[in-house]
């Protein structure tokens, strides 16, 4: 089935200057970039996006992470796309991350870890509705 997730390449990927290297892995996995947009967001954004963790301990030093720098946005379309991006984004935890995914190869960090993918259809919908309105 086709589906459409929101697709975050984090403030630290940008950064360390991994921003094709994230993008290449998914357009040759066969995926589409719908939209796609370099952004700079404020913190109501990242509560926003975040808002099933913002009362979480972990949230204030990522909500300083996702606001420290800009980040690419970008929605990806393809066969069974939310599980797939999942799958080439990899576990949480950059340092549990299996090798051959963004996380594995590239973090070591259970924060600064890359990419966001959305975990199910409705948070896609929701987050896609939330970044790019217009779609
Ligand atoms: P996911 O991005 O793999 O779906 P979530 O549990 O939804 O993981 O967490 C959202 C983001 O919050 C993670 O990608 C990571 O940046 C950060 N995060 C999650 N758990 C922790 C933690 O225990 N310590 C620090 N940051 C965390």
């Amino acid at each position: 089935m086709t589906q459409r997730t929101l697709v975050l390449i984090k403030p630290d990927a940008v950064r360390r200057g991994l921003v094709g290297n994230v993008l290449s892995r998914f357009e040759a996995k066969g995926l589409t970039v719908v939209a796609m947009e370099q952004r700079h967001i404020d913190a109501a954004q990242a509560d926003a996006h975040y808002h099933e963790h913002v009362q979480k301990d972990f949230y204030p030093p990522l909500r300083d992470f996702v606001t420290s720098g800009p980040l690419v946005a970008l929605v990806l379309e393809g066969d069974e796309a939310i599980e797939v991006v999942r799958a080439i984004n990899g576990a949480t935890d950059g340092r549990k991350a299996a090798p051959g995914t963004i996380r594995g190869d590239l973090s070591l960090s259970n924060r600064e870890n890359l990419v966001h993918g959305s975990d199910s259809p409705e948070s896609a919908a929701r987050e896609i509705a939330l970044w790019f309105p217009q779609l």
